[in-house]
């Protein structure tokens, strides 16, 4: 017999045992877990299942859909409009909300996701991934509309991703620590593989596309200055650099040993408060760095406090190991 715990057992206890989440929300967070498992077949599949390649269409943001952008959102919406726990979705890649239809039963939460983060990785074999993020319905909601959903992230209920790299890893959070759950094949379920993971507080890595440096604001070309000064420099260390450029694999690895990941706000774009989205990125993201035991900022604020005022709101995005996150928000106060 094994003794390894399934994510069901494991939410099935976070029920029961520990009174920590309602049935509803363990419910949806399955079905979440095996349209995950959907997305990672057709994912592998990769030129033999015709998935690869644009689709010829853009989305809400004007960005080329690829045709696994737009399968993974078909699945995700298929498998979870009729769950019953649903009042309502929203995507990237959806101009709109989603309202479950009324063939089926309207339920309390409200899902959001990113249905293939990385998706200029798709066509290259390189790490992509799911994100998603949990809310609930506003107790005096009548009726669900967008303005439900814009909800600052500390009212998360549930917030995770998928990796589909060399294994396919579901990392999760309810609020109550950081947990990795790893698809096995032949089983065919997902499995808890680590619990309670925790960001080291100091690191000499970081993330960030270096090829945008000549549009940063000052506080950031200060800090990656600092970094790139080495142990000659006020930092007094050497640092590595890492730029996968899939924000699940970039987060992944920061979670796993800590570093420090950025997009900041820059010049190309001056309007744009930054690339990355808030609700289906850096919201879920920065919960779960948060629930690591690491921080996450916009460079002056906590990402977490950022009040949505429309569903495909942008953000700049810096999170990871703590001292490097306040280090960076710090320089971005001092330049007022
Ligand atoms: P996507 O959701 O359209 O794939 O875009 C988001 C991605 C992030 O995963 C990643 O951190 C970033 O865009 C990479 O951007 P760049 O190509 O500018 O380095
Ligand atoms: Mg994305």
């Amino acid at each position: 017999m094994s003794s390894r715990i399934s994510l069901t057992r494991y939410l099935v206890e976070k029920q029961r045992v520990d009174g920590h989440i309602p049935g509803q929300l363990r419910l949806l967070l399955e079905v979440v877990a095996r349209a995950c498992k959907r997305i990672s077949f057709e994912v592998n599949k990769g030129d033999l299942g015709h998935v690869m390649g644009s689709a010829g269409s853009q989305n809400v943001q004007g960005e080329v859909q690829k045709k696994l952008d737009i399968i993974a959102n078909e699945v995700l919406i298929e498998a979870n409009e009729w769950g019953g726990h649903l009042a309502a979705m929203a995507s990237e890649e959806m101009e709109g909300i989603y309202v479950v239809p009324n063939r089926y039963p309207q339920g309390e939460y409200l899902l959001l996701f990113d249905p293939l983060d990385g998706s200029s990785n798709i066509d290259v074999n390189v790490s992509i991934g799911t994100i998603f993020s949990v809310l609930k319905m506003p107790d005096d909601a009548s009726g669900v509309s967008e303005k439900d959903f814009l909800q600052s992230g500390r009212h998360q209920v549930a917030a995770g991703y998928c990796v589909y790299g060399p294994q396919t890893t579901l990392v999760l959070t309810v609020g109550d620590g950081v947990h990795v759950f790893t698809l096995d094949r032949e089983q065919g379920s997902f499995v808890l593989t680590q619990e309670n993971l925790r960001i080291p507080e100091d690191t000499k890595e970081f993330a960030i596309n270096m090829s945008n440096m000549r549009h940063w604001d000052s506080p950031v070309r200060r800090y990656i200055g600092e970094c790139l000064a080495g142990k000659e420099g006020p930092r007094g260390k050497d640092f590595n650099m890492r730029w996968i450029a899939s924000m699940v694999a970039d987060v992944h690895r920061i979670l796993m040993r800590g570093g420090v990941f950025m997009y900041p706000w820059d010049k190309r774009e001056p309007n744009k408060p930054g690339k990355l989205r808030l609700m289906y990125e850096a919201n879920p993201m920065s919960w779960l760095v948060e629930q690591a035991g690491g921080a996450a900022t916009n460079g002056r604020q906590r990402i977490l406090e950022v009040q949505p005022t429309q569903l495909h709101e942008r953000v700049s995005v810096i999170l990871g190991s703590r001292n490097e996150v306040e280090r960076v928000t710090q320089y971005h106060l001092e330049a007022g």
